[in-house]
């Protein structure tokens, strides 16, 4: 493994800005959330500082209102190398736009895990201090202006916001969405030409992507009244689990600051509870997304249904029937592989097009925490020895094609490489 460790490193070495990792030099040559969270706790275990700067460069962009952007652009990348760039966000109305351009979308809130993982590494204090207030603006930004269904839960307003674009779990919403093929005679996709067409999102995908993104960037992202004006309102289970977890860390980091943290436990409980009430589907034994304008919850089993298994507080019955979907043919778990990002036994099961099927690292790794969070010490071993024997056996791919351990997608891939140091340095299993 310790050949692993070092293309990990070099991975992680290749793909650094001067100030953030790019997730993939070929794919994506700005700064995402998410990864950047991914990133910088993988970061920590060998380049501490780097781990910091990444999380510090990210939590620069953050907006007035709180809300952390899901690409930092980079002003020295040209234009035409990522689509769609600044030139499609920028939105002259905004009044909260910080001084690096950024898209007005928000990805899954991973930062208050990342930042105390990096700092249970490096034990700066100063620095958790720092990133403290801007954690709570955060979370704060969500629970204030993106709760759309009044239940308490987040929604999201464009698949992009899950992280899982093309997810089987959008299916429903965005098909109401009317698809207008004239947006991509007059922006051209660029992603189709890096990577193989199959791979990705299709045309029409694409076309209502732009469509749901331009709507809410020509209302300046205003989040007022979203039910009633905009086309994509959601709520993802493993965003809400994202967001509760990191209401539970926040606790954890308050009370390393010796400040109160009953209101952080208190959020975090009020939304396992929520999720429980409204995402979880006990005739399929895991969590579903919500489609906040139909009142629905979408059919298709998701490996965001399964995420919630990182949350503590879960009812018992609950996480044992998440464990029995995840370890059943469905998802396989336990199996030669990790987990798939789609339902195997799915008739629209696609094995190579990106949230469609194949596996993600990132969504093992969330689902390795909730074994050992639950006792699930074997299991997640055997999780942990599969990840990383896919990484080693094929390189650090963005996804894996689930029938082959082939890899997908973009190569050298920055969470890829970052949780595969996490995992081979966290000795918890
Ligand atoms: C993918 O999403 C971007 C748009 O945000 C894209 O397809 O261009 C997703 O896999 C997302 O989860 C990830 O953060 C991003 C960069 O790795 O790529």
């Amino acid at each position: 493994m310790a050949a692993l460790r070092a293309r990990a490193v070099q991975v992680l070495d290749l793909n650094w800005a001067g100030d953030h990792t790019v997730p993939a030099r070929s794919l994506y040559p700005h700064q995402w959330s998410w990864d950047s969270a991914f990133t910088a706790i993988g970061l920590a275990h060998v380049r501490p500082d780097r781990a910091w700067r990444e999380l510090h460069t990210l939590f620069r962009a953050q907006w007035a209102d709180g809300r952390v952007p899901h690409i930092v652009f980079n002003p020295e990348v040209p234009a035409e190398n990522y689509f769609p760039g600044p030139g499609f966000w920028d939105a002259p109305a905004t009044p909260h736009l910080p001084p690096r351009s950024t898209t007005g979308l928000v990805q899954p809130p991973v930062h208050a895990l990342a930042v105390h993982e990096v700092f249970r590494r490096t034990g700066d204090r100063g620095r958790l201090a720092w990133f403290y207030p801007r954690l709570c603006a955060q979370q704060d930004y969500l629970a204030a202006r993106r709760d759309a269904g009044a239940d308490g839960l987040v929604s999201i307003t464009h698949p992009w916001e899950s992280g899982l674009d093309n997810s089987p779990g959008w299916d429903t919403a965005m098909a109401r969405v009317p698809a207008d093929p004239e947006l991509l005679r007059v922006h051209r996709r660029r992603d189709n030409v890096v990577a193989a067409p199959a791979h990705r999102p299709t045309d029409e995908d694409y076309s209502r992507f732009l469509a749901i993104a331009g709507a809410y960037r020509d209302r300046g992202y205003d989040d007022t009244d979203l039910v009633g004006r905009h086309p994509f309102v959601m709520e993802c289970p493993s965003f809400n689990a994202l967001y509760a977890l990191a209401e539970s860390t926040l606790a954890e980091i308050a009370a390393e600051l010796g400040r109160p943290g009953a209101h952080h436990r208190e959020r975090a409980r009020a939304v396992v509870t929520a999720m429980v009430a409204h995402l979880h589907d006990r005739r399929t034994g895991m969590f579903h997304a919500r489609d906040v304008l139909s009142g629905e919850r979408s059919p298709a089993r998701c490996v965001n249904g399964l995420v919630p298994l990182v949350l503590p507080g879960l009812p018992d019955e609950v996480v044992t029937s998440l464990i029995e979907v995840a370890t059943s043919p469905r998802f396989g778990l336990g199996g030669p592989l990790p987990v798939t990002s789609y339902d195997r036994t799915a008739a629209d099961f696609d094995a190579v097009r990106y949230w469609r099927g194949p596996i993600w690292i990132n969504m093992n790794w969330l689902l390795r925490r909730g074994l050992i969070g639950h006792g699930r010490a074997a299991l997640a071993a055997v999780l942990r020895d599969r990840t990383l024997g896919l990484i080693d056996a094929g390189g650090s791919f963005e996804y894996y094609d689930p029938r082959t351990g082939a890899g997908l997608g973009a190569p050298e891939f920055s969470w890829t490489a970052a949780l595969a140091l996490d995992l081979l340095s966290d000795p918890l299993d």
